[in-house]
């Protein structure tokens, strides 16, 4: 260790610590450690390792700091945050651009000398009085061709526990880089806390990241999704090393999709937050690899991915024992369980559309809650709110699929894109080759959105292959990575789009488990053993294989109106679409590839044609 950082480390660490820095033998993470404790001042340091020991450590401090509190089941503990930290801050999430770059202007950005100096001096003497976590873990399975390694540095032991669920155990990992400095790095401190261990100052949260050094900062915030350094920040990191390096990092899910003869096809579903994403990846009867990032290579010629986490942290409204006994069944037994923004009452946690009835008092992220308690600002506090979450660990759940650690990943034979779509595609479609699909459903992703990230809830928006809130790169160039990943391949996966969300005077028109029928027919198509009717905008099932899927999945008879109602290809609002997307193409991208104008083109001159032909509304009897 150089004398400089051996200085400022001094009188921080104990002996274990030490030793346990020292065994790494990692100049880069030394610098790192030595500059974040030189501006944040702990009073001490501590450096964990990936022995039970160090992890039940880790638990027991965030409920010793109070960060979380036990619950009447065992392992179970619930946690909030502040009024204003209930979803992820897009406002205050900035890309640190040195002075000579520009990012897309779509991307939130700032100068990058001007955020290191807000965020630097809003951390300085931030741990004062606290204990500072070093944690290890890494994105991927680990000694695998996906593997990356990470440093978290936080004052949270409600994070570090956070990652120890989310995360693989990294700091063996951390030994086999070699002294490099390929690793990314997060500075997480909660700030000044009320005595509810929330943000004093939430007006002064931030979180900056400067893709320069890979180095992530993130202050006055609790929210999982603005402080666990390898979520949502590794992902914006993530991008960038993959567009250098040729993969793909996507905000995707990977579940095995079990067809005829106990085969299993691995799907991979992009949907923006709260729209669907978990459940799907948690179908009863089939297998979950991961329920939120994905990272693509091509080996061996053949598409493949993993699951970057090993865990998951899921909104739980709507988590009912009917629709999703999976993730019910966790929640309720004995285990490793951290609730989020829940209400508790008498040390059990309830939320919104839970199917049982929520008692009329507890606590809640607003402090001792009753029915009828108001905000001065938002009006009525709800009992838990629409974002709380649970964090487990995918270990904890029957369906894992066993190849979740496997080094090469899963093969991957189809890609789904899904959004919160109330109006305009059907529920299920496979597109015509891989480039019909990156554009006309990937890169034209729409959704309204939810309450996953702070703002108005309900607004059509644009978000490309539902990554677009991490996107560190050009547009276009993320878009001409995904075409080309696919191009290259012999067999690209294939792709589909699916829509939960068609509504007509209000009502849902399809229920809330049908994606189990949607996947079936996904995984029957890529191996062609399901024929499809040709419409303007993709492929689409026939009738009579949803009426048998139906019967074998749900037992349900699938009536042929529901069928057409679903299935109707509603032109007017499909055109609609295509200007609203071609015109962000034109206007606020510089760089789209020329297959993103194609593609709208020709999907646009198939409509016209078929409008021409039989009017706005066609049903699929009629194609
Ligand atoms: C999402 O919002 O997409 C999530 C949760 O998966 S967060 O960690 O907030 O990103
Ligand atoms: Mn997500």
């Amino acid at each position: 260790m150089n004398k400089q950082c051996a200085d400022i480390l001094a009188g921080k660490l104990d002996s274990a610590s030490l030793a346990k820095l020292e065994a790494l033998a990692n100049e880069h993470l030394v610098e790192f450690l030595a500059d974040a404790v030189k501006l944040c001042r702990p009073d001490s340091v501590t450096v964990f390792d990936d022995s039970k020991s160090d992890v039940q450590q880790v638990r027991r401090l965030a409920l010793e700091t109070r960060e979380e509190k036990a619950l009447a089941t065992d392992g179970h503990t619930y946690h909030f945050d502040g009024m204003q930290d209930q979803g992820r801050d897009k406002e205050v999430t900035r890309y640190l651009v040195p002075a000579d770059q520009s990012l897309a202007k779509t991307l939130n950005q700032m100068e990058r000398e001007q955020g290191l100096g807000e965020v630097r001096g809003l951390l300085a003497g931030s741990m004062t009085g606290r204990r500072m976590l070093v944690r290890f873990f890494c994105l991927g399975p680990t000694g695998s061709p996906f593997s990356v390694s990470c440093a978290q540095i936080t004052d949270s032991a409600y994070v570090a526990h956070s990652e120890d669920l989310l995360y693989r155990a990294g700091y063996e990992q951390f030994k086999r880089l070699g002294g490099s400095g390929e690793f990314f790095r997060f500075v997480h401190s909660s700030g000044k806390l009320t005595a509810d261990m929330v943000s004093a100052e939430p007006d002064k949260k931030r979180i900056y990241i400067d893709y320069t050094r890979e180095h992530v900062y993130s202050v006055n915030t609790q929210y999982a999704g603005n402080t666990v350094g390898l979520k949502k920040l590794a992902l914006r990191l993530a991008i960038r090393k993959a567009d250098r390096e040729g993969w793909l990092a996507e905000h995707m899910f990977v579940m095995g999709v079990h067809g005829p003869a106990n085969r299993v096809t691995y799907f991979t579903g992009a949907y923006p937050s709260a729209c669907g994403k978990t459940s799907t990846a948690m179908i009863p009867g089939e297998t979950i690899v991961g329920d939120d990032i994905a990272y693509f290579r091509s080996i061996g010629g053949q598409a493949r991915a993993v699951n970057v986490e090993v865990g998951i942290f899921g909104i739980i409204q709507d988590v009912k024992a009917k629709d999703d006994p999976v993730i019910w069944d966790v929640l309720h037994k004995p285990g490793e369980v951290i609730f989020s923004n829940v209400l508790i009452h008498d040390g059990l946690p309830y939320w919104l559309g839970m199917g049982e009835e929520i008692p009329a008092d507890g606590v809640n992220f607003s402090g001792a809650w009753q029915t009828g308690k108001k905000d001065s600002a938002s009006g009525a506090i709800p009992p838990a709110h629409k974002n709380a979450r649970y964090t487990i660990s995918l270990r904890s759940i029957a369906n894992l699929d066993p190849e979740l650690d496997n080094p090469q990943g899963v093969p991957v034979g189809g890609v789904i894109y899904g959004g919160r779509d109330s109006d305009t595609a059907v529920p299920v479609q496979q597109s015509f080759d891989w480039t019909h699909g990156i554009v006309a459903y990937g890169a034209s992703q729409e959704s309204e959105t939810t309450s996953a990230t702070i703002g108005q809830e309900g607004v059509r928006a644009f978000n490309l292959m539902s990554n677009l809130d991490f996107l560190a790169i050009p547009l276009g160039k993320y878009i001409k990575n995904n075409l080309d990943f696919g191009l290259k391949l012999a067999n690209p996966p294939r792709v589909f789009a699916t829509n939960y969300f068609q509504r007509e005077g209000g009502q849902f028109l399809t229920g809330m488990r049908d994606k189990a029928v949607w996947v079936k027919w996904m995984e029957l198509r890529v191996h062609n053993e399901a024929p499809a009717i040709k419409a303007p905008t993709g492929l689409i099932p026939v009738y009579e294989d949803l009426l048998r899927i139906f019967q074998q999945v749900l037992g349900k008879e699938y009536s042929r109106e529901d069928y057409i109602r679903q299935f109707t290809i509603r032109i007017p609002e499909n055109l609609a679409k295509l200007d609203r997307i071609e015109k962000i193409y034109r206007t606020e991208v510089k760089d789209a590839p020329a297959a993103v104008f194609e593609v709208i083109a020709q999907q646009r001159a198939r409509l016209q044609a078929l409008q021409a032909a039989k009017g706005d509304y066609v049903k699929p009897t009629d194609l």
